[in-house]
């Protein structure tokens, strides 16, 4: 029964594709969520030179998330990815205190971008899973979430290793993205 349901889902609600960069410090995460979400698995990683850029398909929407490297040398070439951005997923790593401050600069700096004028944000605050990790609420005042102006904002903890959080991130995507819907 659950199957027949969700195959006439499919079949008769509309559908939607929405393109989300995800973008974040080196090393926060990026790459482990997207084939986490992609695969259901776990694989080794390797520091992205470019991009990855994956499909995902979830309920009856496809994301396609573009995985931007994060090393500060390519940290310009973010923007290129923004144009008509309705969503943006900023991946932030709860236990690296160092780098809090950094991430912060970085996320207020692209938020600036006239082409995320529309965008809603989803924080991930990823690797809860390790001890040393920073509590959600504290992370939203180091990254200044409290701050923004005119900003629909929503920060998700995760764990890409155990998969912990990120659909739960999605949903909350698709349910605020859906008051603009852009019908496939
Ligand atoms: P990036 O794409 O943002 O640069 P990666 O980051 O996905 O390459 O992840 C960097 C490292 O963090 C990887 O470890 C990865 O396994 C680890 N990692 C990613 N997400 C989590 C998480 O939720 N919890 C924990 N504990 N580790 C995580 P290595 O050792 O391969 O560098
Ligand atoms: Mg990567």
């Amino acid at each position: 029964m659950g199957k027949v349901m969700s195959r006439l889902a499919k079949r008769f609600l509309p559908r939607y594709e929405w393109r989300i960069p995800m973008v974040g410090l080196d090393s926060s995460g990026k790459t482990t969520i997207l084939y986490k979400l992609k695969l259901g698995d776990t694989v080794r990683t390797i520091p992205t030179i470019g991009f990855n850029v994956e499909s995902v398909e979830y309920k009856n929407a496809t994301f396609t998330i573009w995985d931007v490297g994060g090393q500060q040398k390519i940290r310009p070439l973010w923007r290129h990815y923004f144009q008509n951005t309705i969503g943006l997923i900023f991946v932030v790593d709860s236990s690296d205190r160092y780098r809090i401050i950094e991430a912060r600069n970085e996320l207020h700096n692209i938020l600036t971008d006239h082409e995320l004028r529309n965008a809603i944000l989803l924080v991930f605050a990823n690797k809860q899973d390790l001890s040393t990790a920073m509590s959600v609420a504290e992370i939203a005042d180091k990254l200044g979430l409290h701050s923004l102006q005119d900003r629909s904002w929503y920060i998700q903890s995760t764990s890409a290793i155990s998969g912990q959080g990120l659909y739960q991130g999605l949903d909350w995507l698709l349910d605020n993205i859906s008051t603009r819907k852009h019908e496939k």
